[in-house]
């Protein structure tokens, strides 16, 4: 049985990947850490609050803990990291420096998200390869592209079992992303509930891939779990389930609430950043080499979406 620990699980991917895990794993073989308290973790496991920039406290919870396997999960996101990119770099390197480096003492294996953002204007913009020019504008992107460099650089120089996803954005209804420019596409539908209208910060006719959690999830596991022998990659695979517009999303919100309003108020940020990035990806490594395959696309995600959202602002009330 693996013993995992989680850094940065009070995050969008963490608070939904933590007992994902402990469902898979047992409850007491995953270690949740983030530099907050998170009550709902800790209720449910092992959780300790962990600085991921201090190697050494990170170090000693991988002791105690007899860690084999990280999940670094620290990030500021695409538009946040624009205000500070000073910042972003310093938390979103310093965590998976950190990660890395605890990782080649305690001999654990380490997986951290990549994104869509690792590519940029410069790459072909539909069906992006797996392996294509990576020249993003946005210090995150930056991040990103360096983060899978130094993961296949841990593997090829000390042997670490490093692995990789280039997530698209998540649409998730538990935990709210922050930052990123793709959290448009979480927002319109809490929206949609609440008011019935919605003010979209990114341009009508940008696609973007996008992913629905539990696709998001399964995908995490499947690719650790993979028979290291069919890995012609690492660092990192794209994955892919569905790409759309604001536009389009708003018309299958429409399906199920027809008086739905969508107006623009385009953040030049997010407008830079969004048609920056691919329109669409080409998955077929990840199907080939460790048989990815999505199970929600934009129809059913949004039906679901839709249902839990609901619950969810009435159980609020
Ligand atoms: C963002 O929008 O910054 C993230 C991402 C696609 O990596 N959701």
């Amino acid at each position: 049985m693996k013993r995992i620990l989680i850094v940065g699980a009070g995050g969008q991917i963490g608070s939904e990947l933590t007992p994902y895990l402990r469902a898979i794993y047992g409850e007491a073989n995953v270690v949740a850490t983030d530099v907050r308290e998170c009550k709902a973790l800790a209720e449910t496991g092992p959780f300790e609050v962990l600085d991921a920039l201090n190697p050494t406290n990170m170090a000693s919870v991988v002791a105690r803990h007899r860690i084999d396997t990280i999940f670094n999960l620290v990030a500021l996101l695409s538009a946040v990291g624009e205000r500070n990119p000073q910042m972003a770099w310093g938390v979103n390197m310093g965590a998976l420096l950190n990660s890395l480096e605890v990782a080649r003492q305690h001999h654990c294996a380490v997986f951290t998200p990549s994104s869509i953002g690792a590519f940029g204007p410069s790459s072909p913009k539909d069906g992006t390869p797996q392996d294509t020019i990576m020249q993003p504008t946005t210090i995150y992107g930056i991040c990103k592209v360096t983060g899978e460099l130094l993961g296949n650089y841990y593997a090829h120089k000390y042997g670490l079992d490093t692995r990789s996803i280039r997530f698209p954005g998540i649409i998730s209804n538990k935990t709210l992303p922050g930052g990123g420019t793709t959290d448009y596409a979480v927002e319109i539908y809490y929206e949609a509930i609440r008011h019935g209208r919605y003010t979209c910060a990114v341009p009508h006719d940008v696609y973007m891939d996008m992913i629905y959690m539990p696709d998001a999830l399964k995908a995490v596991v499947e690719l650790m779990e993979a028979d290291p022998a069919r890995l012609r990659h690492r660092n990192s695979f794209n994955i892919a389930s569905m790409s759309f517009t604001p536009e389009i999303i708003a018309a299958e919100i429409r399906r199920h609430i027809p008086t739905f309003e969508m107006t623009y108020d385009v953040d030049p940020v997010k407008d830079e950043i969004s048609r920056s990035w691919p329109n669409y990806l080409d998955d077929s490594c990840a199907r080939e080499e460790w048989g990815w395959k999505p199970d929600w696309d934009l129809a059913r995600t949004t039906e679901d979406m839709l249902a839990a959202v609901r619950r969810k602002l009435e159980a609020e009330k």
